[in-house]
């Protein structure tokens, strides 16, 4: 009840409601709309109440609230479910202990902080409480397992298109996962697969975004080629209309990929986006690190580098990490 009320006061921002009209549109008494009122308030909203005229809503707090994330979506079925955590281990791992059950396909896992945020390759992720947005986005794709690395290359034009368009920052991509501003990372992605052989049960797209962090928050971990929106751009995110937007980038571009079984139709927009390519890199694997140029990407979104003998050698995200030859970029 108390999201319906809140959800009535989106929708009528600047009119004020009566606790009358409340009381008859939901069917309870006044006082337990006072009560429900009296409940947000507690959270962080602010409502004004004034005799006579009943309830406007002035303010929401930085709260990940899935009822006004879902005002704010244009998908249709992507975070139509959306579960959202104060606090959790990682979305990633949330998410596939969920899929041993059943799930919506699109449900969104939301969290203020992880306690256990994960990069690839058992590394770990920073996801301090309340600065960033560490979500996983749920899906149940009906494609072979080989092609789930090409979600990611998805998110990761939807991630960048989507801030672009708020924020009208210069953000790249980093051959696979990483979008960077100023030479330092703003957003990590992570997707992982349930599979048997010929088939995905389920895929989960976490994705990682330093909103609102600080330089303290990196300083503490020891982290220099980290950054935030905040930091590069002096303005405060405003995490559920970003989330929104991405979340409706992510599903257009998502449903045009199943429906052409590759993301052939997006590389060149891909590879516009890409600070690797015509420059020197480092691949960095468990066992070796070697140097080679970045030349292109492949219609299935492999790195094509070229290494010192000459020959060219395509390399499929996860197996490396790729480094310029003078530091993170
Ligand atoms: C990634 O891995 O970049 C994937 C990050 C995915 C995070 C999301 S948050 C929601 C979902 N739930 C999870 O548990 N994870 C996903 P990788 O390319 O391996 O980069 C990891 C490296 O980035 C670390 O070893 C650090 O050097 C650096 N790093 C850690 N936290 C960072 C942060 N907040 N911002 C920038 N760099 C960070």
């Amino acid at each position: 009840m108390k999201d319906n009320i809140l959800r009535e006061l989106i929708n009528n921002k600047n009119r004020y409601l009566s606790g009358q009209e409340l009381s008859a549109k939901f069917g309870i008494s006044r006082t337990a709309i006072w009560k429900h009122i009296n409940k947000l308030k507690e959270e962080g909203y602010v409502i004004e109440s004034a005799t006579n005229k009943g309830y406007v809503l002035i303010e929401s707090p930085d709260i990940l609230n899935p009822v006004e994330i879902k005002e704010l979506l244009k998908t249709k079925f992507i975070g139509r479910d959306i579960i959202y955590l104060d606090s959790v281990d990682s979305t990633n791992s949330y998410g596939k202990r969920m899929a041993e059950g059943d799930f919506w396909d699109g449900t969104v896992i939301i969290a203020e902080e992880q306690t256990s945020g994960r990069g690839r390759l058992g590394r770990d992720w920073v996801s301090p409480k309340g600065k960033g947005i560490w979500m996983t986005i749920m899906l149940k794709p009906d494609i072979k397992p080989n092609l789930a690395s090409q979600v990611t290359l998805i998110a990761a034009v939807a991630v960048l298109k989507a801030i672009k368009s708020i924020y009208n920052m210069d953000i790249m991509i980093k051959w696979p996962n990483d979008l960077v501003v100023n030479g330092k990372k703003v957003c990590g992605i992570l997707t992982e697969l349930g599979a048997e052989i010929e088939r995905i049960n389920y895929l989960c797209v976490g994705i990682g975004i330093n909103a609102n962090s600080e330089e303290s928050d990196f300083i503490n971990k020891a982290l220099d080629t980290a950054t935030s929106i905040k930091i590069a751009t002096s303005i405060k995110v405003e995490r559920k209309e970003l989330i929104a937007r991405i979340l409706t980038v992510f599903e257009n571009y998502y449903s045009l990929f199943l429906e052409k079984g590759s993301i052939g139709f997006m590389i060149e927009e891909y590879k516009k986006y890409l600070i690797n390519i015509g420059k020197e890199v480092r691949l960095i694997t468990k066992n070796e690190e070697i140097q080679a140029k970045a030349e292109d990407i492949t219609n299935e979104g492999h790195l094509l580098v070229r290494l010192k003998d000459g020959t060219l050698k395509e390399i499929s995200s996860g197996e490396v990490s790729v480094r310029g030859i003078y530091g993170y970029v």
